[in-house]
């Protein structure tokens, strides 16, 4: 028996467009191979499909997730523009299949992993998390991925794996804004291994009960989601376990505004503009946009405020 995501959303209207949503996705291999970024996971490794075993969690129960279009149309992912269109506009040149995925670093099953052998082994979960970028706008998103914690077991880290890092594809012809120096390609983005370990990490291959959209991240992304945004590391090629702390990307470029753990914080402004209101994508209007108050953590301080427990998080940014 196939398990269908069963779970609240207040909005019936946006309920029933979902139970659409994963039914076309059970039934249709073809529709799944037709909309194309991941034909491979989307037909399946064990005959009946990876997408056919998505289960639902509990992770989001009562929030109303935004629509299929708002979260692939309105994006930050520099190697195709600057622009929130530019993404969806220009991610087309990214091939998330074949799809390696290279293990190094402190552990003990180092190796380059094909992506179907390294997603296989787990179970796919639907997660609906709320997504807070650090430019103070949000949004809430139903993912499909499994748990970077399980994955990360796999690889049998050892006692000097104190922090995990991840790096995105570099391939200018992939990714053609590589080109420019916007960023130090490749994004870089890492987590202490108790971060790395907390059950709400989340590995995401897709988005609405289908494979990620490009401009999502296909065909692997991080998600974290009591961080700001830009942890949320797309398209992911590299995962290296080191005992020192990496530089990651915004903090490179910024590190006066971007720090290492970039939880969300209501408290802790960013030197350019407050942190304590966000607006919600697509809610109200241009000239009113719906804001609503930014949660420490995002909301999820039970799960992760012991994690920080006696460390200054005016600070540790
Ligand atoms: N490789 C890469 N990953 C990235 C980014 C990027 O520019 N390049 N942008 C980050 C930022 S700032 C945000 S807000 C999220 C956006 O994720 P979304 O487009 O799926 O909402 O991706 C993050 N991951
Ligand atoms: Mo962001």
């Amino acid at each position: 028996m196939k398990k269908i995501p069963e779970y609240c959303v207040t909005n019936e209207a946006d309920y029933l467009n979902r139970r659409t949503f994963i039914k076309k996705s059970v039934g249709l291999g073809v529709g799944l191979a037709a909309f194309g970024s991941l034909p491979s996971l989307a037909e399946g490794v064990q005959g009946g499909g990876l997408f056919d075993k998505i289960v639902a969690t509990d992770y989001g129960k009562g929030l109303v997730p935004h629509t299929y279009k708002e979260i692939s149309n309105y994006n930050n992912f520099y190697e195709f523009g600057t622009g929130k269109r530019d993404p969806a506009k220009n991610a087309h040149t990214l091939k998330p299949a074949p799809w390696h995925i290279e293990v190094s670093g402190e552990c003990v099953k180092r190796g380059v992993y094909d992506l179907e052998d390294f997603i296989a082994p787990y179970q796919l979960q639907e997660r609906i998390y709320r997504f807070r970028c650090v430019e103070a706008w949000s949004m809430v998103i139903p993912w499909v991925g499994v748990s970077l914690a399980s994955v990360l077991k796999t690889f049998q880290p050892t006692s000097k794996a104190k922090y995990v890092v991840f790096k995105t594809l570099l391939d200018k012809t992939q990714m053609p804004w590589q080109k420019r120096p916007t960023l130090d390609w490749p994004y870089t983005e890492g987590l202490t291994i108790a971060e790395a370990m907390n059950p709400l990490s989340f590995l995401a291959v897709g988005l609405y009960g289908k494979t990620l959209p490009n401009q999502n991240g296909a065909p692997l992304r991080l998600v974290v989601p009591w961080k700001y945004g830009f942890k949320n590391i797309k398209s992911i090629v590299s995962i290296h376990f080191q005992e020192t702390a990496p530089i990651n990307t915004w903090q490179d470029q910024a590190a006066s505004e971007y720090g290492f753990y970039a939880n969300v914080n209501p408290n802790v402004d960013h030197p350019r503009w407050s942190q304590a209101r966000e607006r919600v994508i697509g809610r109200g209007s241009f000239f009113s946009p719906e804001k609503r108050k930014t949660e420490m953590f995002n909301g999820y301080g039970d799960e992760v405020a012991h994690l920080y427990t006696g460390l200054d998080l005016t600070k540790n940014f």
